[in-house]
């Protein structure tokens, strides 16, 4: 792994089993000759991290094992395999040694004390399915369903959200390309200026962070007059529209982001089929509308990473002693993300440095 890892290959994860010698072994090398030992800020909204990612290897198997902790539930192993990702992947360039890192945050027990896991192909398969989460992945391999045929065959009664994601299952885990999300951001625009004269629209997510593709398209939608935008999502859903084909999206945990109107939609994007047999593909678009006077905080929000350097702005925020609150982002004005980082004393980082 560590071998691998120098030589700059990928990693290939054959057996999850594999993973405990392969992070063991970050401790049995921390005797090796000195280089370079790394320091990084305790908080990601201090750090900056860009697409180039020098320790692809690591990352790409922590990234593994945070997905295997959320499928079985486990919340606080997730988020540290996702920290210690996001830790790895600020780092000016690879790894060679456990002794570099001696004294970073984020890297603890969690990631080297690997065990094996139990999730299985089923699981991933079963989840990859728009509006299916854990719970319901795990209920059905109870019952004897681990692939889309077997649940097709079922009989199993799904909601509107999940049938929509069954039938659109091949397009939906496609990645979308920054063409096409430009091709949906036109079309957008045009769906929500016909509803609300003079409303803005801003691509979010992974493309303002300068990713080349992503799993969804992301939009942040305000108007310039506070209020105005009340109301929005309804009508554009009911201009009936024939590209917004509103799917509402599986029910998400309250967080202070809710408070925001939200559509989670499957869009038919005409002409980007692979087959000249359909004339459009599935695509995934999360549109939230934000009043004027939040939006600057609703864009920082929704440009994320959501891994790490959104919530570490909270923690951050809350570590000068203020109180952890839900509305810990909105106790202050700020009409763009540069005075939002002015205000908490942080220098700012552009989107595109917010990969972590
Ligand atoms: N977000 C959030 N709370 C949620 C969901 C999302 O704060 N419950 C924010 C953080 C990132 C942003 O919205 C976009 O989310 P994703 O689309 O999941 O992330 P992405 O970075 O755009 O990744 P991808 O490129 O794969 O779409
Ligand atoms: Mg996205």
């Amino acid at each position: 792994f560590t071998d691998s890892m120098r030589a700059g290959r990928p990693v290939e994860v054959l057996d999850r089993h594999q993973l405990q010698p392969a992070f063991s072994s970050l401790h049995l090398r921390a005797g090796e000759p000195e280089v370079e030992v790394f320091s990084v800020p305790s908080y990601a909204c201090q750090r900056r991290t860009s697409l180039e990612n020098h320790n692809a290897p690591l990352t790409d198997a922590l990234s593994l094992l945070a997905e295997n902790a959320e499928l079985n539930d486990e919340e606080g192993r997730g988020v540290a395999f996702r920290r210690a990702a996001a830790l790895l992947k600020t780092l000016p360039s690879a790894v060679m040694s456990a002794s570099q890192l001696r004294g970073l945050p984020c890297l603890g027990e969690h990631s080297l004390r690997v065990r094996p896991l139990t999730s299985s192909r089923s699981q991933l398969v079963l989840t990859g399915i728009f509006g299916v989460g854990a719970k319901t992945a795990d209920r059905w391999i109870r019952e004897g369903i681990h692939d889309l045929h077997q649940l097709r065959a079922s009989g199993q009664v799904l909601n509107r959200a999940q049938r929509a994601g069954l039938q659109h299952y091949a397009d939906i885990n496609q990645p979308v390309t920054r063409a096409e999300a430009d091709a949906i951001e036109a079309i957008v625009e045009k769906a929500v200026s016909s509803v609300l004269r003079g409303a803005q629209i801003v691509l979010t997510g992974g493309f303002r962070r300068g990713k080349p593709s992503g799993h969804d398209v992301d939009f942040l939608i305000t108007h310039p007059e506070e209020g105005r935008e009340e109301g929005l999502m309804p009508k554009v859903k009911t201009t009936r529209n024939s590209y917004l084909e509103s799917k509402d999206g599986p029910g998400r945990p309250p967080s202070n982001m809710d408070r925001f109107e939200r559509c989670l939609s499957i869009f038919k994007l005409p002409g980007a089929a692979e087959t000249p047999q359909r004339a459009w593909r599935a695509v995934r678009v999360d549109l939230v509308v934000s009043p004027i006077s939040q939006f600057a905080f609703a864009l920082l929000g929704w440009t994320g990473s959501k891994v790490s350097f959104r919530p570490d702005l909270r923690c951050y925020r809350s570590s000068d002693g203020s109180p952890v609150r839900q509305s810990l982002m909105f106790d202050f004005c700020a009409a763009s993300e540069e005075e939002i980082f002015a205000h908490l004393g942080l220098e700012f980082v552009p989107p595109s440095e917010r990969n972590a």
